[in-house]
């Protein structure tokens, strides 16, 4: 080959998409794995662990027992800390996250603002910058009402944090309420050095042309994030919006049914075959615990064989009663 040849260079495809899985092992064991990018924790139960690349999550699991969430690579694993972000870096993929507490940043709009400059300066230093995918857990995400509900005032200092980061388009993303305590926002998110490619759902408005009554700034995220070696597709919090509007208020099954079509063709938009899958894993996020086990039956009998860790969240509009986010590989 030519000398001089980009392919001396490592290429998007050489960049394998990081592998997640539920796992019901010790996070010590977990932890000492080779490739261990990440590893989360649920709820009240989960370890505590000092490790950067470990988050307990404040949300707690509603089909136990509640297995740890890893993300793995194919070699070794970089980890620090720096200010309030924490991260883990290897074969081109960063890991990194955040926690800050409301009460020495000032209330939902202040606190999001101060995460996402952090995150956004801390990124803006280093070779693997390109956010796919982002989470974000917040308490008492629907309290307040019209602009001043809490995660109304989120998607402000979000866009505000974020600056013009992300004016090449927004990553996937997901936005939850735990019940953890008002105070904790949780940010973290899953960067490669090499872009990604968006993928929007024709059946809903992109969320950052939502019209005003959704907000004064409407949320920043893609409905989907192709990653960059195409071999995976990060699935943003996905519920029962069509077009721009909430469907079946108040009807779980119909929301399930509706969510699930929304995720189907958000696959084929992405141009991935029909499905998921055992190896594709997806979180569901139920409002109310008592649903839980009609949640369970619906996507055992519609999406039997996948791996689904079924949590209790509050979705960011209030007649929304379920939200499923995840992964399809390829
Ligand atoms: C929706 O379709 C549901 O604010 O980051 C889903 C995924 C939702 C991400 C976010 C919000 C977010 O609008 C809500």
């Amino acid at each position: 080959m030519a000398k001089g040849s980009e392919s001396a260079l490592p290429t998007a495809l050489e960049r394998r998409a990081p592998r997640v899985s539920y796992r019901h092992e010790s996070l010590a064991d977990v932890l000492a794995e080779t490739g261990t990018l990440a590893a989360f924790g649920f709820g009240a139960g989960a370890p505590s662990h000092d490790d950067p690349r470990y988050l307990g999550v404040p949300l707690e699991g509603l089909d136990a027992p509640t297995p740890l969430e890893v993300w793995q690579v194919d070699g070794p694993v970089a980890t620090g800390r720096e200010g309030d972000v924490r991260w883990a870096e290897g074969q081109g993929w960063l890991f990194a996250a955040i926690e800050l507490d409301e009460g020495t940043h000032g209330g939902p709009r202040d606190t999001a603002e101060h995460a996402y400059r952090q995150l956004r300066e801390f990124l803006g230093a280093r070779a693997p910058r390109h956010v796919q995918r982002i989470w974000n857990y917040l308490g008492a995400i629907n309290e307040g009402e019209g602009d001043s509900e809490r995660y109304k005032l989120f998607c402000e200092g979000r866009a505000a944090g974020m600056g013009q980061f992300f004016s090449d388009g927004f990553p996937a993303a997901t936005a939850i309420g735990h019940h953890g305590g008002t105070d904790r926002l949780q940010v973290y998110l899953l960067a490669c050095d090499a872009p990604g490619a968006r993928v929007e759902n024709p059946r809903q408005v992109s969320a950052w042309r939502y019209p005003r009554q959704y907000g004064r700034t409407p949320p920043s995220f893609a409905r989907g994030m192709a990653l960059p070696g195409q071999d995976a597709l990060a699935i943003s919090g996905t519920a029962a919006v069509v077009g721009h509007s909430s469907a079946h208020e108040d009807d779980l099954d119909a929301q399930l049914g509706e969510t699930l079509a929304n995720l189907e063709t958000l696959l084929a938009h992405a141009g991935m075959p029909a499905g998921f899958d055992t190896h594709s894993p997806l979180k569901a996020y139920v409002r109310h615990a008592i649903d839980a086990p009609r949640v369970i039956d619906f996507l055992a009998s519609r999406l039997p064989g996948v791996p689904v860790l079924l949590l209790h969240g509050d979705v960011c509009r209030r007649e929304l009663l379920v939200e499923i986010d995840g992964w399809r590989y390829a």
